[in-house]
This record gives structure tokens, sequence and C-alpha cells, in this order.
């Protein structure tokens, strides 16, 4: 028999990997390959981290090889062939941005010098923990012998969020949706594109024909639904955000559906004017494990404004992380 997949799982503890590792486990991400799980946690987490590996035990999950947990990123990372890095600082009260970013960035720095040291060449790195598409950025930029490319971050959320509300507002089953696209950052700023998204093969924004709900309601009711489930819930997303990265990172192994597309932030190669090199969201096809920007969509006045406003706001996290000496 082949050897496991090796998947290591960052943040194991926390609520989202409460979701996270059973869908794993259970063949959500490969399906029947037989799979190790790498878990890690910081050290006061790790007494939590076991009750949650007694929990994956008692699944007695028939394609879970073996787990191993621990604190040191370059134990836990050695030979991972994947990596989903979801732990992350969470913003507190009273804390400024830069703050967040250098104690985030304190987390990715390390994480990607262990992921340089000892993944297995062919590792894929996606990072699900907030400000997601510069902490991919930084981890990136410290693994300089893992090709950049291999370095995502998770908008999958915010494509099945715009999914979801286009299906509701057109009154068609979400099955019907295709061509949807998230453009730019991981927050307030990104633009869910419908000029470019169909509903059963039929222009979306044509069907909806309303720029009002467009730009007032879609719009908003996307970016800012993780604060609607704060609000609902007492706690953050959890299990949607465990469902978007398993599917990002199962489209990225085993590829899209023929005919469609998927919105995955990855390093831009100066498609769409996004300055090369920053880790922004992009209407991607994925063939063989090798994801390509999909090429030659029209943008009009208002996408290319939408877009570039969420791509200068990178352009401000990549300052910012550069001046703290991040990257
Ligand atoms: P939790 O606070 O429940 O869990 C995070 C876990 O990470 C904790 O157990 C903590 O001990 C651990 N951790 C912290 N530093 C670590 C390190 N250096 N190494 C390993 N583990 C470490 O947060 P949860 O709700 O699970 O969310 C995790 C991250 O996902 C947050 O940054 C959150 O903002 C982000 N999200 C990203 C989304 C996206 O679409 N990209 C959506 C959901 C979510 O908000």
């Amino acid at each position: 028999t082949a050897a496991p997949v090796k998947i290591a799982v960052t943040g194991a503890a926390g609520q989202i990997c409460y979701s996270l590792l059973f869908r794993i486990a259970s063949g959500s991400l490969l399906g029947d390959t037989p799979i190790e799980l790498r878990l890690l946690e910081i050290t006061p987490a790790l007494k939590a981290l076991e009750g949650v590996v007694m929990e994956l035990d008692d699944c007695a999950f028939g394609n879970l090889v073996n787990i191993e947990i621990g604190d040191d990123p370059r134990k836990v990372f050695d030979g991972v062939n994947l990596a989903m890095l979801v732990g992350a600082m969470p913003r507190k009260a009273g804390m400024e941005r830069s703050d967040l970013l250098s104690a985030n960035g304190a987390i990715f720095t390390a994480q990607g010098k262990a992921l340089n040291d000892v993944a297995a060449d062919d590792v894929k790195v996606l990072v699900t923990g907030n400000p997601a598409n510069t902490n991919a950025l930084i981890a990136q930029q410290n693994a300089p012998d893992i090709p950049a490319e291999r370095f995502n971050a998770l908008t999958r959320l915010d494509h099945n969020r715009a999914i979801s509300q286009l299906a509701a507002k057109v009154g068609r089953p979400v099955g019907e949706i295709t061509h949807m696209t998230i453009w730019g950052n991981h927050s307030a700023t990104q633009y869910p594109d419908l000029f470019n998204a169909k509903v059963g093969g039929q222009n979306a924004a044509e069907l909806v024909g309303d720029q009002e709900w467009l730009e007032h309601t879609f719009i908003p009711t996307v970016a800012k639904r993780g604060a609607a489930i704060i609000e609902a819930r007492g706690l953050s997303s959890a299990a949607s955000a465990a469902n978007a990265t398993v599917e990002h990172m199962r489209d990225w192994v085993l590829g899209t559906p023929e005919g469609d597309w998927v919105s995955m932030s990855v390093p831009s190669d100066g498609s769409y004017g996004v300055p090369e090199g920053l880790i922004s969201s992009f209407p991607c096809t994925v063939k063989d494990g090798k994801y390509e920007i999909v090429q030659g969509l029209e943008l009009n006045e208002f996408s290319r404004a939408k877009i570039d406003a969420s791509v200068a706001e990178l352009v401000d996290e990549r300052n910012a992380v550069t001046e703290l000496g991040l990257i």
C-alpha cells in the first residue's frame, strides 16, 4: 500500500478545526486515500487537542492511518504534502492593525521557515487564518525553496457566500450558479463579481437587473457575512469556513469541474493589473494539481474600481509587513 498523504493542520484545537479535522478524516478532502494528520497547536492548547484526537480515534475513520500532534512546527510539518494553516492570532479589543500584523507575522514567519526546511517537495500550503492573504505572503516569503505558487489563501468561503446569496435572490438552486468570482482581499473590500457569473448559463447581473441591489445589498451582505454570523451565533463562522477550506484544497489537488472556475487567492502573475506577487483572489481553474488564473474576462468600470480598491488594501498590507521586517 502507498504511504499516506501527510496533512498538516494548524490551530487544531480551535473552532474551525473542530469541524475541519472530521471532514478531512471522513474523506471529504481526498476520498479513500489513506491520510496521516499532523496537528499543530500552541503549548497551552495541547491538552484540548488531545481531547480532539480522542474524538477522532472514536470515529474509527478507515482512511485515517495516523495522527501526530505537537507545538513545534519543525516536527509537525516534517514531510507534509498538504498544509492548512488555520491557527492565527485573533484581533483583540484595542489592538491596532499593526499589532495584529506583527502578532501574526511572528507565527507565519516561523511556520514558513519550518515548511521550507522540512515539508515534502510537493507541499501545497493554504492559509485560512486572518489576515489570510497577507499571512500567506509572509509564509511564502520565508520559504524561498518552495515554489511561490504553492502558497494560497482562502476566499472560497466568500465565493460560496456569494453563490448562496445570488441563488436566493433569483430563486434558483445553487447548483445552477457558475462562474462566480471573488476578486482581491479576504476582507470587507473584497469584490464578488456578478458581471461574469452565470445562472443556468445566463449572465447573472443581467438576470438580476438591479444595480441598486447588487451594490447596496449583495456586495455588503457577502463582504460582511462574517460579522452577521458573529452577531447571531456569538462565535465566528466555523463549519462553513472548514467546508470552504476543504473545498479549496480538494479542488487544488483533484481539479475544478469542467466548464467552471472557483475563486482562489493566489500569487498574482500581473493578470488583470494586480501587481505581481500579491496574493489576491482570482477566478482559477485547476488541472493535474496546477492552477491557472482564468484569462480574458471583461471588467466594466464598476468592477475595475472595486478590484483596484481591494488590491490597494493588499498593497498597503504588504507595505506594512515589509516595514515590520516580516518579509
Ligand atoms: P479559534 O480561536 O477557535 O482557533 C484558533 C486556534 O489557533 C487556537 O486553538 C489557537 O491556540 C491556535 N493557534 C494560535 N497560534 C498558533 C500557532 N502559532 N500555531 C498553531 N496554532 C495556533 O479560531 P477559529 O474560529 O478556528 O479561526 C481560525 C482563523 O480563521 C482565525 O484567524 C479567523 O479569523 C480565520 N477565519 C478565516 C476565514 C476565511 O474565510 N479566510 C473565515 C473564518 C475565520 O474567521
